[in-house]
């Protein structure tokens, strides 16, 4: 069983992957320090730069110079989305993990008013109200995330959805393969598999204003069908394994 931490105090690791984020990366990181000392009695805030190119990597060594609460670590190279995540993951030293993009499109702002319904839950995943992306790309997530809740029963409206929280209870008792977009599949379906209650809130979701989105090019979706039928198989065969031991009580 998977244990909750408790919420107060709050032991709180806050974390984004940046991939070429040089026009981003120090406001989510001064945004992430200034609500996470609002919310939390133990914080830190991690920078996970994925392998960038561009300044992304100086920035983040200077924030973590300049702010306690703050630790920057590096890919190299790029490991893709979900490398990225997993590193943020592993690298995590608080009892609850909260993740989102490094890109500005979400507003940490709204942490205050998503956290409490983890008293209710083992696990928030929040969705996008009105998604700031191009058509095309809402029309291929529509289509993705229905094929994933049909093959997992995830029941979560918005699986991709870059804000949510995590113990790392649960963290500590999985393994995650996925390096690419299918991560936030993969732990969902993990999360179902032991049962954990999932709560859902809508949260805004803003333009990226700087830096490139590379999260829909052909080769991020290619590689995530691949990962796709891995883990279809992976989790059948984990299922069977939880299943017969929720069997006996
Ligand atoms: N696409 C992509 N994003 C990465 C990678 N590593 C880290 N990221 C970060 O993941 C977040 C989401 O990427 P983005 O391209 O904006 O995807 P989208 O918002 O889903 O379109 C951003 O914060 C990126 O900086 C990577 O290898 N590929
Ligand atoms: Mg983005």
């Amino acid at each position: 069983m998977i244990e909750k931490p408790p919420l107060k105090p709050l032991s709180l690791t806050i974390f984004f992957p940046c991939y070429n984020e040089e026009a981003n990366v120090e406001q989510v990181t001064r945004k992430a320090v200034e609500v996470g000392r609002q919310v939390a009695d133990d914080l830190e805030v991690l920078i996970v730069n994925d392998g960038s190119k561009d300044g992304t990597k100086e920035i983040a060594d200077r924030l973590a110079e300049e702010i306690p609460e703050v630790r920057a670590v590096h890919n190299n190279p790029n490991r893709g989305y979900g490398g990225a995540l997993q590193r943020g993951f592993r690298e995590a030293t608080k009892n609850w993990i909260f993740y989102t993009d490094g890109d500005g499109q979400f507003d940490l702002g709204e942490i205050p008013r998503v956290l409490p319904l983890l008293a209710q839950y083992d696990i928030v995943s929040c969705y996008r109200l009105d998604r700031k992306d191009p058509f095309m790309r809402k029309a291929n997530a529509f289509a993705w995330s229905t094929l994933v809740n049909m093959l997992f029963h995830i029941g979560v409206k918005d699986i991709d959805g870059a804000f949510k929280f995590y113990p790392k209870s649960f963290i500590d008792a999985i393994e995650l393969h996925s390096t690419g977009a299918l991560i936030d599949t993969e732990m969902l379906a993990k999360a179902r598999n032991l049962n954990l209650s999932i709560g859902q809130v809508g949260v805004n979701h803003y333009p990226r204003t700087a830096g490139e989105q590379t999260g829909a090019n052909l080769k991020v979706i290619l590689r995530a069908f691949k990962e796709l039928f891995k883990l279809y198989r992976q989790i059948k065969r984990e299922g069977k394994k939880s299943g017969a031991e929720g069997a006996r009580g």
